[in-house]
């Protein structure tokens, strides 16, 4: 069994308590700072930072993990966006931490978290998200659908994340507007940027915005995945580690 399959194996003995404690609340119909404007707007690479205090595959990140500071240096250092982590099995998150940033920062937020059911999508709605994350690695094509039409129910953009030509194959004809190519290979945490540059031109072809996922670590990753043609970058571990904005961002 790799990790995905018991991280979703994971998520799903957790839905009926999620579903009992969710159902009945009502998503308010707040303004959300929307998210695939903001990396439409980007003059520049959208970047789109992550807090992330662990991983399954490179274990604790931060020792010191301070969601709230961390997000308030993103916001100082104008990334587009911030993506918060919110599964708490396997990476330490939680919609606790995703609620506080949003309430700290304007910046768009993104839900990072492995979505199976519609009340997840309530879930991120409710503790202020702008966007919320789909694996096509681990939904139907039907699932990617109805999840994506929940998320537009509740005013949430979508990133639809895909791994490989099959997965792009799955949703090329759904027009998602905003695709991530993880560059993760999320049952072996394999890495390598050659992902981003092997499936970019399919999907910008399609019109979608593309978001190099994953492995970016320095100035020539960077540079790398940006000549290749994406419109933004989503980083994690590299800014978790060296709190370091900057060096990715500057000339
Ligand atoms: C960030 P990195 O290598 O910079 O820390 O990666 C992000 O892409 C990664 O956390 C991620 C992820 C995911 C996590 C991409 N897709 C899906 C959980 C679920």
């Amino acid at each position: 069994m790799t990790i995905l399959t018991k991280i979703v194996e994971d998520k799903a003995k957790r839905i009926p308590e999620w579903k009992e404690k969710y159902e009945d609340l009502e998503v308010p119909n707040v303004k959300r700072a929307s998210f695939i404007a903001a990396i439409k707007k980007s003059s520049d690479l959208a970047i789109i930072a992550e807090i992330k205090k662990a991983s399954p595959s490179k274990g604790v990140l931060s020792e010191n993990f301070a969601p709230l500071k961390i997000a308030e240096a993103y916001e100082a250092s104008q990334v587009t966006c911030i993506s918060v982590l919110t599964d708490e099995a396997f990476f330490q998150g939680g919609f606790p931490i995703l609620d506080a940033v949003s309430d700290k920062v304007a910046t768009p937020l993104l839900c990072k978290d492995f979505i199976i059911d519609p009340i997840q999508i309530k879930m991120a709605a409710l503790h202020g998200a702008s966007c919320i994350l789909l694996i096509a690695a681990i939904l139907e094509k039907e699932e990617l659908v109805q999840l994506k039409n929940v998320a537009d129910k509740y005013g949430l953009d979508t990133l639809v994340e895909i791994h490989n030509e099959d997965e792009w194959e799955k949703i090329k004809d759904l027009s998602f507007p905003l695709v991530g190519i993880n560059n993760r290979n999320l049952h072996t945490f394999e890495v390598s940027l050659t992902t981003t540059l092997e499936l970019v031109d399919a999907v910008k072809y399609s019109g979608a915005l593309v978001i190099s996922e994953s492995g970016i670590f320095t100035r020539s990753d960077v540079e790398l995945v940006a000549k290749a043609g994406v419109d933004g970058l989503l980083v994690g571990e590299a800014f978790m580690k060296t709190d370091s904005v900057a060096t990715l961002k500057e000339e």
